[in-house]
């Protein structure tokens, strides 16, 4: 799509009638800052259930930020076997080659990465035991019930002559594995992440050269690769997801192989046209102090599989946690007090980096999904995890109900997620 479009959507939900799952579906639209109100990408009061239908009509703003966005099912209690299993796609809004000509005439490859699960008893609390227990003594070993995909295929492979630059647009499409993305035998060159050039904020590089870029669940990464005059491995390292963690395990994701033909093969898009950037008065003009300062806490009970924000389970019933005011910026820390990975997403928006665990942050870079580190317990101190960030609010396309929660679907499905009025 190009900024300005309007997607609009006729849903249909077909599944079979049942109890347990429901079976309720819909849609959220990760990433784009666009109206939470029905009928656009409203996961609060729109839903679908066996046979219903729903009317999408999301109006794309002049100023939406061209990149690499995606959208997928948003039913509480039941986001995680929906992910899994597949409801999600990419959605590119077109133009990022205004904020970065590099990637012009290059071949681009868009891959979407899963996990679906083959083992049905994959969330039962004993599976999720044993794996638990497995995991401790062998914290890379291998990532029992579940697979990972490229667009649906387990050995995918990606030709690329030697010397060609090429344009990856990566989707973690995942519903609750992180990826640690890395080019055996080089390093690539960072275009976007979350659908956001990283030159978007004002004084950063076009394209930063990195050895690897980690993508928390639901996360996307857009960078350059190089071909080498030998194959080599698209790759996910093993990620320490804490004690209390699921395993994610080094993973090969496509092999590289040398492409000896001296044309292109076809594909689906060489980026050609170049325009202006568009101007994005609430991304680059000096940012107000923060109108609000508040603390997040993510909590849970591993015995039980219930988790929390701020004590609270997700209750549809409930008032929003937050309110906010439309034209500010706020200051959010968020506290990880659990001994694993949880990955922050605020649905509508974007937020800036500033620290982690205490740490500056030095490059400026909006997030709209990001991971928080799990805490650590010394013989006397409890450290949380925290990363601090600013949350922008400036837009008033954003204004009403919407949600912030985990991306790790299961915990969100188990009640990491709440409500925020923006007003
Ligand atoms: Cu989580």
């Amino acid at each position: 799509m190009n900024p300005g479009d309007s997607i609009d959507i006729e849903y249909v939900n077909a599944l079979p009638v049942s109890k347990e799952p429901p079976n309720m579906t819909n849609l959220h639209f990760h990433g784009m800052t666009v109206s939470p109100n029905a009928p656009a990408d409203d996961v609060l009061t729109m839903m679908a259930m066996p046979g219903q239908r729903l009317h999408y009509r999301v109006a794309v703003p002049r100023n939406q930020e061209p990149g690499l966005y995606w959208y997928h099912t948003h039913a509480h209690g039941e986001s995680n076997w929906q992910v899994e299993s597949g409801m999600s796609g990419a959605l590119v809004v077109d133009g990022i080659e205004t904020h970065d000509p590099a990637v012009l005439g290059m071949r681009e490859r868009l891959l979407v990465l899963r996990d679906p699960q083959n083992d049905p008893d994959y969330h039962t609390l004993n599976a999720m035991r044993r794996m638990r227990a497995e995991k401790r003594n062998l914290p890379c070993g291998p990532e029992d019930g579940r697979h990972v995909t490229v667009n649906g295929i387990t050995n995918a492979s990606i030709a690329i002559r030697p010397g060609e630059q090429q344009f990856f647009r990566v989707v973690n499409a995942s519903a609750d594995r992180y990826f640690d993305l890395r080019v055996d035998g080089e390093q690539i060159g960072l275009v976007a992440q979350d659908g956001y050039a990283v030159n978007t904020y004002p004084g950063q590089p076009s394209v930063i050269d990195l050895a690897h870029v980690l993508v928390p669940p639901a996360g996307r990464a857009e960078f350059i690769v190089r071909g080498l005059p030998h194959p080599t491995s698209l790759r996910s390292a093993c990620i320490d997801t804490g004690p209390d963690g699921d395993p994610n395990p080094d993973v090969t994701l496509a092999s590289l192989v040398v492409d000896h033909s001296a044309q292109s093969n076809a594909v689906d898009v060489v980026r050609a046209a170049t325009g202006a950037p568009i101007s994005n008065p609430y991304l680059s003009t000096a940012l107000p102090p923060p109108a609000a300062k508040r603390n997040i806490v993510f909590s849970e009970d591993p015995e039980t599989n219930r988790f929390y924000i701020n004590g609270r389970m997700f209750s549809a019933n409930a008032p929003p946690m937050v309110v906010s005011r439309a034209g500010t910026v706020e200051e959010w820390t968020i506290e990880n007090s659990t001994f694993e990975l949880h990955a922050f997403h605020i649905h509508q928006t974007h937020f800036l980096v500033e620290s982690i665990n205490g740490a500056p942050v030095r490059r400026r870079q909006w997030l709209d999904t990001v991971n928080i580190p799990y805490a650590r317990q010394t013989s006397r101190t409890f450290h949380p995890g925290k990363v601090v960030v600013l949350v922008n609010f400036l837009n008033p396309v954003i204004k009403g109900e919407f949600v912030f929660h985990c991306h790790l679907l299961e915990h969100e499905d188990g009640g990491m997620m709440a409500k925020i009025l923006v007003r």
